[in-house]
């Protein structure tokens, strides 16, 4: 199989959120036939969803890879594992560590596990901003440039931290 960028979006608000994301980001890296491309500073963001519950740091990841996008998440999900992801019944809560496909090479998905480009990234300043960031001149398959998302898109109380 040829090589495909996929982007992965990590996301924390619990137990050391910044350290979580640095661990997920070696914890990718050492996924067999995943390369790291590029990473995005890191963001803080005021919860999406229920607001009981500590703010966000997020970040974007891409990877070159070959493995299909369907070994790529599972693999990311046993890395949430590792990390201590409880799945919970509330939507949107709290968690140490979700990682989302964002987008694998110009690829539409629709499988039953994994929806390609994710259902949030074109509403999401905390995906949009370091998403541009490592890919300013990126095209989304099926919802335009990625400076057009970014410029619909208010900032929603993002903020970058400082390296
Ligand atoms: N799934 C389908 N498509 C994908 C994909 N492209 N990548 C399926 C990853 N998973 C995908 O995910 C639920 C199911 O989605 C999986 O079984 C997988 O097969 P999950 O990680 O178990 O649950 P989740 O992440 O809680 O659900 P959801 O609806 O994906 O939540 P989101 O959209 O990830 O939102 N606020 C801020 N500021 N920053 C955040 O990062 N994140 C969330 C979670 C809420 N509020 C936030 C943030
Ligand atoms: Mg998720």
């Amino acid at each position: 199989m040829t090589k495909v960028i996929a982007y992965i979006g990590l996301g924390s608000n619990l137990d050391s959120p910044v350290a979580q994301i640095n661990t997920a980001r070696q914890a990718i890296n050492a996924i067999d036939a995943v390369q790291e491309q590029a990473f995005s500073s890191l963001y803080r963001s005021p919860p999406m969803g229920p607001q009981d519950q500590p703010d966000y740091v997020n970040a974007v990841m891409a990877v070159s890879t070959d493995k299909e996008a369907i070994a790529l998440l599972r693999c990311l999900q046993k890395i949430e594992l590792e990390q201590g992801r409880v799945r919970k019944d509330e939507r949107w809560g709290a968690r140490t560590l979700d990682l989302d496909i964002l987008l694998y090479g110009d690829q539409l998905l629709e499988l039953p596990d994994l929806l390609v480009p994710h259902y949030g990234l074109a509403e999401r300043a905390f995906v949009l901003y370091p998403l541009q960031e490592i890919a300013p001149l990126l095209s989304i398959p099926g919802k335009g440039s990625i400076a057009e998302l970014v410029a619909q898109c208010p900032l929603e109380g993002l903020q970058r931290l400082a390296q």
